[in-house]
């Protein structure tokens, strides 16, 4: 079991302790354009933005802080000062817009913002009654860069208690009702002391990059706090989709890599042009990982991605395994520290090999900020993740679907995952969902919505075939439709709800 002492503060742990034992001249972050900040330095950095927080703009411990902007070295120094400052970071998407923005703010509280110039225009335009803005990497005299270099330079944290709450990170799930999920200052360290710590294990020479923003805590976990935790650095990119992913793995010679099965699939066929041999752990998370994916990954680089499932709620990876433990179509086993069971609907666990809900009880749990569907999610101390599973008889985890996902077609129970599996099997498929929408005779009816590869011809009675060869007839869609991309939230998940109405 993890203990920490009950004074604890999660940024003076992750950025004073590693200049301790790591040294000040590690570098700690690398952009593209090849800036490399060390530890020393940004611990400089940190504590004058943190002296500009305590002093200027008067806040307070408790005192919610919202930080907006691309992935970069001083997104990551703002969130780290404003845990040094003993106050609350609510970290939310570049994407995200005014809307969206004035909710969370509602729902956090939040009453100050570090926003990067680049991203400033829908926070201001939210027009947040109370909110104060203060802007980063601008030119104006009141920017904070100006600001923090006239500090003078090294400070102590604010003395917090280990369950002092340090970030809300929000999720919107993938139906857009955003919850604001609270997490304290032993949970940051939690989760690296628990996935990082056991399944990744990371070495200070790592270098680590990903797709996943920071305001996503796949990604603030992935690209500061497990780096940090380990003393090793991270590249931060502003850009980080697939096509770029793989020449910057190349070019700054990335170790361990963060990212989702859409991103694996789509480098697929351009990983061959690049040396990838620095990449030593590939992390996948976010959404399920098919067999098929993790298959043609390891033919094609030589490298057994590491699966796993997170949640915001539970704010990083808690189902996993790395190297020999990987048991491709699964998901894994508990992480060391954590619990999982699969539960029925009363939340008794059900017997191995048969679908349920999944029940996970670790060090972090799910804590909803006023938010009723607290009652849903947590269940007998369990948190219900709203996903179904099967635990195999050794102990393994195996997705099945995000339990409303799940398709009932003429009384048959269907799983949409199945389904896409078997296309994404097809050399032509790129991206598969499948869906049920609804049909007088049947209930619902299976419907597949798939991206082809460029050029590939539009066949659906091929690709039905092509399924029915590999699953049981009555999972093969009635109708396929083909997109030209899958709707995905900001966080990149599948929006399945979008493609259960008739249209695209
Ligand atoms: O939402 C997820 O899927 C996730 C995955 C890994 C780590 C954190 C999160 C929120």
């Amino acid at each position: 079991e993890l203990r920490y002492p009950d004074r604890l503060n999660c940024g003076t742990e992750l950025l004073d302790r590693a200049v301790e034992r790591f040294g000040a001249e590690r570098p700690v972050f690398r952009t593209a354009s090849g800036e490399v900040w060390s530890y020393g330095q940004l611990q400089g950095h940190v504590d004058r933005i943190a002296q500009v927080l305590s002093g200027e703009l008067g806040v307070v411990p408790g005192n919610r802080v919202l930080l907006r902007g691309p992935t970069t070295p001083w997104l990551a120094a703002c969130w780290l000062a404003v845990m040094k400052a003993g106050a609350i970071a609510v970290t939310v998407l570049a994407q995200q817009r005014s809307h969206e923005l004035a909710t969370m703010c509602r729902i956090a509280q939040v009453g100050h913002a570090l926003c990067d110039i680049r991203a400033v225009d829908d926070l201001a335009k939210a027009e947040i009654p109370g909110l104060r803005i203060t802007t980063y990497g601008g030119d104006a005299p009141d920017d904070l860069l100006h600001r923090s270099a006239r500090m003078p330079g090294a400070c102590a944290a604010v003395d917090t208690s280990s369950d002092d709450v340090a970030l809300i990170a929000f999720t919107s799930g993938t139906t857009g009702r955003p919850k604001g999920c609270v997490h304290f200052h032993r949970d940051v360290l939690a989760v690296a002391d628990t996935f990082a710590r056991h399944v990744l294990r990371p070495e200070p020479d790592d270098v680590f990059a990903g797709s996943p923003p920071l305001g996503f805590t796949f990604g603030l976990g992935g690209l500061v706090i497990f780096p940090m935790r380990a003393g090793a650095s991270a590249l931060l990119l502003e850009q980080a989709g697939p096509g770029q992913l793989l020449p910057a793995i190349a070019e700054h010679r990335v170790s361990v890599l963060f990212t989702a099965p859409t991103a694996y699939r789509a480098m697929l066929d351009e990983v061959s042009a690049y040396d990838i041999s620095s990449l030593r752990r590939c992390v996948s998370a976010g959404e399920n990982l098919p067999a098929a994916t993790w298959q043609a990954w390891y033919e094609r680089t030589g490298h057994r991605i590491i699966n796993g499932i997170g949640a915001t709620e539970l704010l990083h990876i808690f189902i996993s395994a790395a190297d020999e433990a990987i048991r491709p179509g699964t998901t894994g086993v508990p992480v060391p520290g954590w619990h999982a069971r699969v539960v029925d609907a009363d939340g008794q666990p059900v017997a191995d090999g048969e679908p349920g809900l999944l029940a996970v009880r670790g060090p972090v749990g799910c804590r909803y900020l006023g938010d009723d569907r607290q009652r849903e999610y947590v269940r007998g101390g369990w948190n219900i993740t709203g996903d179904t599973y099967v635990r195999e008889p050794d102990g393994y985890f195996r997705y099945v679907a995000r339990a409303d996902d799940m398709i009932i077609s003429a009384g048959y129970n269907i799983a949409g995952p199945e389904v896409e599996e078997a296309l994404l099997r097809h050399p032509d498929v790129v991206e598969a969902a499948v869906v049920g929408r609804a049909d007088e005779a049947r209930g619902q009816i299976v419907v597949a919505c798939v991206v082809l590869r460029e050029g590939a011809g539009k066949d659906p009675a091929a690709l039905r075939d092509f399924v029915r060869a590999e699953l049981a007839p009555y999972k093969c869609p009635r109708e396929i439709l083909f997109l030209d991309a899958l709707p995905r939230t900001a966080t990149g998940k599948l929006q399945r709800f979008r493609l259960r109405e008739p249209g695209p």
